[in-house]
């Protein structure tokens, strides 16, 4: 790949949630273009490249993404215009070092990624490939479609804190192809659905990703509802469908316990209670289970469930090589949450994906709470053989993007499970 930049530019547009973020444009001397829009949280880590906002509170509450845009149209535009690459891992070595701030916060992280991810697409127009064939050259890793662990109810950050824990997601474990797996999980997202407006009579309001919300006493109730909802929709939990949790526990710590459906629970009882859940339903994930820095609290909570469920680092992690290096030095965690604009370039995610992958640990490729239509993110989890992929409910076209682009690379370009 030989890719000269003409220019880089960017636009502020709006993702799911109504709040801004940006689109950012690469256009190569050969005429290529690649277009792509950043994602955002809301339950961010503490260790996650900075996104830069504007602060003023006279527009979209303080969250514009205007300088973020400045930044690409003008100091980015300048040092990358008639440049040449020849790898991703250039461009992004390139931005690295012109930000020069060890978390991104000169040029921002989204301006960063909007950029990396635009060249990518540039890069794979020019070599005329799809984005997912390019991805996987980059990678060097052979497609493959991930399994998506898909959102059925949603409590915390997502959706108001009406229980405590984030996600409970479905995963479709025998189902041997997309079609499948989609068929399986809307069966029980419905089933999921009129069990709760017909025991609650409640209306049914979904969450930033598309997740049922009803606000049930307690997160133990929503792993209750989850499992009957399977069992009505025919299917047998833990062998056609498993459950997997993001915790999001960062999210109720506060003064050193966690305050978790109206009790509070030091580190001890909240593995204990993990524990519990685990051996009560169909768990085989379980996604921050503790607070992002007790590191020697998710030693032991690997220890306590080893074999039985991923141990599963999102905001542990924040998809940073030096915070993988240390939970595998450490035996913190067994799989890694892939968030690519957690640490800001296709390079650096790359880099946490291999370190991961080396040390045998699974790797799920997920999309953020506030999403566009933008679907690289599939591309990305064929590309680079992701095991599973996390993007959300099916119930809102910024989440249903990707898994349609999924069901296209299934049923068009043959890739399989
Ligand atoms: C998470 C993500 C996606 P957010 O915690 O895993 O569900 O949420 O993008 O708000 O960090
Ligand atoms: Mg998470």
């Amino acid at each position: 790949m030989m890719a000269e930049i003409q220019s880089v530019s960017a636009i502020e547009i709006l993702d799911s949630r109504g709040r801004p973020t940006i689109l950012a444009e690469c256009r190569l001397s050969d005429g290529a273009l690649g277009r792509a829009s950043v994602p955002s949280g809301a339950s961010t880590g503490r260790a996650e490249a900075l996104e830069l906002r504007d602060g003023d509170p006279m527009r979209h509450a303080g969250l514009g993404c205007l300088k973020a845009v400045g930044q690409v149209n003008a100091a980015i535009n300048t040092a990358l215009s008639g440049r040449v690459f020849s790898r991703q891992s250039d461009l992004d070595q390139y931005l690295i070092n012109l930000d020069g701030s060890p978390n991104k916060s000169r040029l921002g992280a989204n301006a960063i990624l909007g950029v990396s991810l635009a060249f990518c697409r540039a890069g794979a127009q020019q070599a005329r490939l799809p984005l997912y064939r390019h991805l996987a050259q980059i990678a060097g890793e052979t497609p493959r479609l991930p399994r998506p662990m898909i959102n059925l109810f949603s409590g915390g950050a997502h959706a108001g804190g009406q229980t405590a824990i984030q996600d409970i997601q479905i995963v479709a474990l025998k189902a041997r192809s997309m079609k499948r797996i989609l068929e399986v999980t809307t069966d029980v997202f419905r089933a999921a659905a009129a069990l709760i407006s017909r025991r609650y009579e409640m209306r049914l309001l979904t969450a930033d990703e598309g997740g049922l919300a009803p606000a049930v006493e307690s997160s133990e109730r929503l792993l209750q509802l989850a499992l009957e909802a399977i069992e009505s929709a025919g299917y047998r939990p833990g062998e056609d469908v498993a459950l997997t949790l993001d915790v999001a526990a960062s999210q109720f710590y506060a003064d050193g316990l966690y305050h978790i459906d109206g009790a509070t629970l030091n580190r001890d009882e909240m593995i204990d209670r993990l524990e519990r859940w685990r051996s009560a339903f169909p768990i085989i994930s379980i996604e921050d289970g503790l607070q992002e820095e007790d590191w020697a609290g998710w030693q032991q909570l690997r220890r306590r469930l080893q074999g039985r469920a991923m141990i599963l680092g999102d905001d542990l992690l924040c998809t940073n090589p030096d915070r993988i290096k240390r939970a595998i030095a450490e035996a913190a965690a067994d799989s890694l949450l892939l968030k690519v604009n957690q640490v800001g370039t296709l390079t650096e995610a790359l880099a946490a994906y291999r370190l991961a992958k080396r040390a045998g640990w699974q790797i799920v490729v997920s999309a953020r709470s506030g999403e566009t239509e933008d679907d690289w993110l599939a591309d990305l989890a064929v590309g680079w053989a992701g095991d599973y992929i996390k993007v959300g409910s099916i119930t809102q076209s910024e989440r249903l993007a990707k898994y349609n682009r999924l069901l296209y690379l299934e049923a068009v370009e043959g890739i399989r499970l």
